[in-house]
């Protein structure tokens, strides 16, 4: 039978560890395990069979890592192993009932604009795994230990695209829920519902009982069958070797209470064993299975941020959109993204919850536009998309792209529409605006709007859209024109409520098109529209009256707990004023145009950080004085946030890549200043550190100050710096760490210049450096900054310090 008709409908298992296993076979630290396909196939085979015979009903091929960074013969490696593991279900007498399943892992890349590995590139590189997985006979694609869920994405876009295989994806989370990348349970579920998967998951970081919270996330979010796959508790090394702490019965005795919260496919990984597994299965498999429950939820997603949309409405920020605003038009004709990047802050820090985006001008490429604006914006904000456009391949390399959820705007009721937007939305998953317009045109009357929503509706279900993916807009048209046009819309939004228990959107600020004094009609009529049962509004949350009305309402029908919105957005209020009351959640400051210096280092938008540094130094700033009181504590305030979990790892990596950006401005006004050399350092940052932008900075003054300075980089392992230090006979060596965890091996590279080459100084610094850390493990000085390094050198080279 295939695993799609038996997913959900009764008790199936998965096996457990492989590397683990493998390890204790013989496979060497660095050795790359799936090279045994083809030098050790009946190892692999005794692997996969142990499983079988456990009583494992999935079973991985030997492929997590079979990528083509580390093989040029994925498609060879990849084949073997599908062709070892049938061979152990049939040696183990399992071929009616057991499926071999193409495991695949992470790439160990980041993806764009996080790393450099593009997102279209990802998908090739997972497609072949899979194609070559599928062509061989594999049953199932298994896509595990992801902590990013927009490499998950990738791997399961190259899945749909080469087979028609069940799709299975389980995520690593840490013990809070949260993924890597920032995002959570709820939202990355939503995510692989939206693609369409066949059983949603987790897998590996803890054991069991630290994953049974997680599940029971999953079982109240998820409505697809649920896959638990821990490891055999936490690894630690004795003598060398790694261990797990959870043996065979505590593993089954937690398994069967995670069962009993209602999932569906159970395992193990790292550490478990054919004995955790069978044990495991006999705990399990007598307990009353549960299948899947439909959950109604609708949420709009990015990478960390999960946008509910129910019950109290959700502001979607109409400023990405040049449709009557100049200076965005122009923007778009130059390619100044920053500007867009600037009215999606501004709009965040209004109080927007997903931002639409409509790049569309005549003039331009639109759909290299959206899937290049989309990128962007999603690095400096972590709200939810609306990707708007009427363009079909916009649309699609939009979606693609996404990193999340998006909300689509949108689909209207004639045939031709819907065949090309709906294949769409049930290929890469989005809450869908549903225009109810037809080839008749507009309904006049709330009537003709409800009538064609409903064909939407029917239309969504044969594509598998899940009707609570759809929003249908009320369509919000100029009460100047026709004066039963606001009665008509407000109709359409409440009979979808009621009618339907569906969502509605309008652009709300279209109804007094043409009319004085608009934004005291529009802010009334959002009144309206919100007591009618609106679920979204498309406004510009910048706007004081629009946001006074949304938050006001919000206020009086109880949904804002404790007044809390409310009372931060109006606390100044002064009488009679109509002022925008910024919401408290951002920290970048929306009163200017522009971002400062800071705020772009801390948002992460990296041309205007570039250009904030140009303007400071071209207004005689000095460029040490703007590094310390702007550069440093706006990295503090995001190292900061990153601690509290308030900042995700992308955030973190688009604000260095701001700061590195803007230090490339002093770095380039440096270079112009005439230089003589008073001697030569070495600068490094120490192995297991990739921290460099302290230690770059430090280089930079040393120049500056007439120090040649050979600069090693950053993770350079001990020998390499001493090497050097002997080979040009070096006098001062700086280094840098910026983690607790590299200050060690700081120590071993002191430790190994000392037995090497006694007489060189060492200085070393970084944000973990203290004076006292210093003198513990044996450096000659510590310096707090790039100054107090220069004036060390300058003592040395100067003979006062020997
Ligand atoms: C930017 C950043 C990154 C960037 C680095 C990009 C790059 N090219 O450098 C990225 C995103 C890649 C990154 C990755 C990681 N990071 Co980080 N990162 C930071 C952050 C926010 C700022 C660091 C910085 O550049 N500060 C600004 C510079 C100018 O300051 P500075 O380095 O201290 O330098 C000054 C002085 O110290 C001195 N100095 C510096 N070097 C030297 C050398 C000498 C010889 C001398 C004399 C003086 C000197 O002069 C400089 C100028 O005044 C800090 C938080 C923080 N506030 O420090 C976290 C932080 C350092 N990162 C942290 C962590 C945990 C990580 C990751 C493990 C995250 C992860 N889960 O993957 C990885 C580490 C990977 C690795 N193996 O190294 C932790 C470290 C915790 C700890 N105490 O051990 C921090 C503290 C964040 C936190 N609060 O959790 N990170």
């Amino acid at each position: 039978m295939n695993l799609r008709d038996r997913l959900g409908k009764e008790w199936l298992f998965c096996d457990g560890g492989t590397g683990s296993i493998l390890q204790k076979m013989g496979l060497k630290g660095g050795e790359l395990p799936e090279t045994w396909n083809l030098t050790r196939p009946d190892d692999i085979k005794s692997l996969n069979k142990g499983y079988f015979e456990a009583g494992s009903n999935i079973v991985n091929t030997n492929t997590f890592g079979a990528n083509r960074f580390k093989y040029n013969n994925v498609t060879e490696i990849v084949t073997a192993a599908v062709k070892i593991c049938q061979q152990a279900r049939k040696e183990a007498g399992r071929e009616s009932d057991a499926y071999v399943a193409i495991d695949v892992g992470p790439t160990g890349k980041l993806l764009e604009p996080m790393g450099d590995l593009p997102f279209n590139e990802a998908v090739d590189v997972f497609a072949e795994i899979i194609k070559a997985g599928y062509e061989a006979g594999g049953d199932v694609v298994v896509i595990e230990t992801m902590s990013d869920s927009y490499e998950a994405k990738a791997a399961v876009v190259a899945a749909k695209e080469v087979c028609d295989l069940p799709i299975i994806v389980t995520m690593v989370y840490d013990e809070t829920g949260k993924l890597l990348t920032g995002g959570g349970v709820e939202g990355t579920v939503a995510m692989l519902e939206g693609l369409k998967v066949d059983a949603i998951g987790i897998n590996c970081g803890f054991g069991p009982k630290q994953m049974l919270p997680i599940a029971e996330r999953l079982v109240k979010c998820c409505s697809l069958p649920i896959v638990v796959n821990p490891n055999a508790g936490l690894p630690r090394t004795e003598n060398g070797t790694t261990v797990y702490d959870v043996d065979p019965d505590d593993f089954a005795s937690v398994m069967e209470q995670i069962a009993k919260l209602g999932v569906h496919v159970m395992g193990g990984c790292c550490g478990t064993t054919p004995d955790h597994i069978s044990k495991m299965i006999s705990a399990v498999k007598a307990l009353p299975f549960v299948e899947p429950t439909v959950k109604n939820d609708t949420y709009v997603t990015s990478f960390a941020d999960c946008v509910k949309i129910g019950k109290k409405p959700v502001i979607i920020g109409e400023r990405i959109n040049p449709t009557g605003k100049k200076k965005l038009q122009q923007a778009l004709r130059d390619n100044n993204i920053d500007y867009l990047l600037t009215e999606a802050l501004k709009q965040e820090e209004a109080g927007a919850h997903i931002l639409d985006v409509n790049v569309g001008l005549p003039e331009i490429d639109e759909p290299s536009m959206m899937e290049d604006v989309i990128l962007k914006i999603q690095s400096v904000t972590n709200l939810p998309l609306q990707i708007d456009t009427t363009n079909i391949e916009a649309l699609e390399r939009g979606m693609r792209i996404y990193n999340g959820k998006p909300m689509i705007n949108s689909v209207n009721g004639k045939e031709e529409n819907i065949k090309a937007v709906m294949p769409l939305v049930a290929k890469y998953g989005g809450v869908l605006v549903a225009l109810p317009l037809d080839e008749g045109g507009i309904p006049e009357t709330s009537d003709g709007r409800i009538a064609i929503a409903k064909r939407i509706y029917e239309e969504a279900d044969k594509y598998g859209i899940p009707r609570k993916d759809i929003v249908i807009d009320g369509l919000a048209m100029t009460i100047s024109s026709d004066p039963d046009s606001a009665i008509a819309t407000l109709d359409t939004v409440r009979r979808v409520r009621d009618e339907f228990s569906g969502h509605s959107i309008l652009g709300v600020s279209n109804i007094s098109f043409g009319l004085p004094a608009r934004e005291l009609v529009n802010s009334h009529f959002l009144t309206m529209a919100m007591q009618n049962g609106l679920s979204c509004a498309i406004i510009n949350p910048c706007n004081g009256p629009m946001m006074a009305s949304y938050r006001s309402f919000n206020a009086l029908m109880n949904l804002d707990p404790n007044l809390a919105e409310f009372i931060s957005a109006f606390k100044d209020y002064v009488a009679g004023s109509t002022t925008v009351a910024s919401s408290a959640k951002s920290t970048a400051s929306s009163s200017g145009a522009v971002l400062t210096l800071g705020e772009a280092i801390e948002r992460g938008v990296v041309g205007r950080a570039a250009e904030a540094m140009k303007e400071a130094l071209d207004s005689g700033r000095d460029s040490l004085e703007i590094i310390d009181a702007e550069l440093i504590p706006s990295l503090d305030r995001v190292g900061k946030g990153f601690e509290k979990g308030t900042v995700f790892l992308p955030q973190l990596l688009m604000s260095a890549d701001a700061a590195k950006a803007a230090f490339a401005v002093v770095k380039e006004a440096m270079a112009d200043k005439p230089r003589t050399t008073k001697g030569q350092v070495i600068m490094a940052t120490v192995k297991g550190d990739i921290h460099d932008i302290g230690k770059n900075i430090v280089k930079v003054m040393l120049e500056n100050y007439g120090y040649d300075v050979i600069d090693l980089g950053k993770d350079v392992p001990p020998e390499v710096i001493v090497d050097c230090a002997i080979k040009n006979n070096i006098r001062v060596v700086g280094l840098s760490a910026l983690m607790t965890t590299t200050v060690a091996s700081m120590e071993e590279t002191i430790k190994l210049m000392r037995e090497k080459k006694p007489d060189t100084k060492i200085v070393v610094g970084g944000a973990v450096m203290t004076p006292e850390y210093a003198d513990q493990i044996g450096a000659d000085a510590y310096a707090k900054d790039a100054m107090a390094t220069v004036r060390y050198c300058d003592s040395v080279f100067e003979g006062l310090i020997r």
